[in-house]
């Protein structure tokens, strides 16, 4: 295929879907050229946009509704994702209620993306766990607070069985817990627990400052041997994730986050899918994990939203999988709802979960790992919770919700 195609939802007050489409096909590449003599229109065809259908929906207002595909050629942009994005979304995201939900690219275009480093496959061979989900956590309350108290908050998940612990995506760079020292110190923390007990917990370190910093920075972190870094990708756009993959100084797996990507994904009517901003293009530019709000907890989305992302992750592809990591207000007692929908391939991550445990962020860790032991033993939490303690305090303080069947 020498073009894009993108799937859009619009709305049309004058019930025209087919001139929608066709006005869109036009704007967006040669605008109008009917009236153009015709040689200059034959010069200009293999750059016009291509009407691929038109399906009208059923509409929620008085305005009709629908889906259409636009196919652009690729001889109209640059090989790179702002260009694509500018191209198909350009004026047309200012341009009333409509919503870019999907693209499809064409093999070759794809092979401008390099997807990512590690993907699923790679993360799972740093941490050696294959067989469950893997299970993540999140820094808190670390604003203001010095190293010691990092690394003693670290050792005690990384205690508590936990295969990652991510900083918090709002912990900047500062006096009290610098960038350098969090690394060179959390390897050493999670070098004794691993000496100690067997187990290996990644760090992953958030890599923030102004754009111009960001790659010198993450170099650095790999030569201290960083295991990971999380990056708040809609904060500073795509492409910036996709120059930190493709730099081979950095080798290292990029967990994105996803804050500030509501501003652009949450509204019905206008914006990006779900799908596309935190599943193909993330995967595409070259995400190793994508962090989404789940159906389940304090910012939750709704749940064919979290499917279709998680979908658009591991979709079969030549482009490595990224992880599906759903969030936000998780608990032990949400595992098996989070297991029945996302399965193995997707990581369990809890802030809250984790430190509100009553026995402590180890407590915390251990009831989670109880809850995934359990669930893959084909058994109810309300049979984990009898014979594991961390389990049953974790369930009696937040409850739980079973899959039946
Ligand atoms: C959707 C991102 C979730 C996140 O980053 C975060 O910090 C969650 O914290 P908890 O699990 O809700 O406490």
């Amino acid at each position: 295929m020498t073009e894009i195609i993108a799937t859009y939802q619009v709305y049309d007050a004058k019930g025209n879907l087919e001139k929608k489409a066709e006005g869109i096909a036009l704007g967006l590449t040669i605008g109008s050229w009917t009236d153009l003599p015709e040689l200059e229109q034959e010069q200009l065809r293999k750059h016009k946009g291509r009407v691929v259908s038109v399906e009208p929906l059923t509409s929620e207002t008085k305005e009709i509704k629908g889906r259409i595909k636009v196919a652009y050629p690729t001889a109209n942009f640059s090989a790179d994702l702002p260009a694509i994005l500018i191209t198909v979304f350009g004026k047309l995201s200012l341009d009333g209620k409509v919503k870019l939900l999907d693209l499809e690219f064409g093999e070759n275009l794809k092979k401008s993306f390099p997807g990512p480093r590690f993907g699923i496959e790679g993360i799972r061979k740093k941490t050696g766990v294959y067989e469950r989900p893997l299970l993540m956590s999140i820094f808190k309350g670390i604003i203001g607070k010095d190293q010691d108290f990092l690394l003693q908050q670290l050792k005690e998940q990384a205690l508590g069985g936990i295969d990652i612990v991510k900083d918090d995506e709002i912990l900047f760079e500062n006096e009290l817990t610098p960038f350098e020292k969090r690394i060179t110190g959390s390897k050493k923390v999670l070098e004794q627990v691993f000496e100690e007990t067997g187990h290996r917990t990644l760090y992953s370190v958030n890599l923030t400052g102004r754009t111009s910093n960001l790659k010198d920075k993450a170099r650095k972190a790999a030569e201290l041997g960083a295991d990971m870094l999380l990056f708040n990708v809609f904060a500073y756009g795509l492409d910036v994730l996709q120059e930190l993959r493709e730099d081979n100084g950095i080798q290292l797996p990029i967990m994105a986050h996803p804050a500030v990507s509501g501003a652009f994904t949450s509204s019905q009517h206008y914006g990006i899918s779900h799908s596309l901003m935190l599943g193909k293009l993330l995967r595409y530019a070259g995400a190793d994990l994508s962090l989404f709000p789940s159906p389940y907890g304090s910012v939750a989305l709704e749940r064919e939203q979290t499917l279709s992302i998680s979908n658009a992750l591991i979709a079969e592809d030549d482009i490595k999988q990224a992880f599906p990591v759903p969030s936000a207000g998780i608990h032990p007692g949400l595992v098996p709802v989070l297991m029945r929908d996302f399965g193995i391939q997707s990581v369990i991550n809890a802030g809250g979960g984790v430190h509100g445990h009553p026995d402590g962020a180890k407590g915390g860790g251990r009831a989670f790992r109880q809850a995934i032991e359990t669930i893959m033993q084909g058994k109810s939490l309300a049979e984990g919770m009898k014979v594991h303690n961390e389990l049953r305090t974790a369930i009696n303080l937040w409850g739980s919700v079973e899959v039946s069947g």
